[in-house]
């Protein structure tokens, strides 16, 4: 399987939480490496722009609000099958339907609350990285 990179983002409500550690305990676990990490507080025009995808639906605005509501943590996850495997790791999007033992099962309550960001595609995870990282910023391991 291919070295990928995938773009993560560990949400407000884990910020909060204080759970940072231990999202991160369980990327490195999974094999994956940290190779560029930044701690931010977005605001309305960058947290929109992230999203522009999901721009005309009915949640865009909550989403908005919920990302630019406290920091986050954005990093880039290098490893075999980068983008699965992160998805794995997150579990669904809806916490409540989370298989047991992902992240968003472990530390999310909500649908809009639900803990982590992770790139659902190679191509998505190339525009995200890019949209948060210059190449300079990204350690190559
Ligand atoms: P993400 O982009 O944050 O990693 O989440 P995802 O791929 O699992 O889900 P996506 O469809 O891309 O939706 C982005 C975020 O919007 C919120 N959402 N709310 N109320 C709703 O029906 C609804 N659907 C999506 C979620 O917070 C989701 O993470
Ligand atoms: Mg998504």
């Amino acid at each position: 399987m291919a070295v990928e990179r995938t773009l993560s983002i560990i949400k407000p409500d884990a910020v909060d939480k204080n759970v940072i550690g231990e999202i991160n305990a369980r990327f490195e676990k999974a094999g994956l490496q940290i190779v560029a990490m930044k701690m931010v507080q977005l605001d309305d025009e960058k947290a929109g722009g992230f999203y522009a995808e999901h721009k005309e639906r009915p949640f865009f605005k909550d989403l908005v609000g919920f990302m630019t509501s406290g920091p986050v943590v954005v990093q880039v996850l290098e490893g075999e099958g980068a983008v699965l495997k992160n998805r794995d790791l997150m579990g669904a999007t809806n916490p409540q339907e989370a298989e047991a033992g992902t992240i968003r099962a472990d530390f999310a309550e909500t649908i809009d609350a639900n803990a982590v960001h992770g790139s659902d595609s190679t191509e998505s995870a190339a525009r995200e990285v890019a949209y948060f990282f210059g190449d300079d910023e990204i350690c190559a391991r």
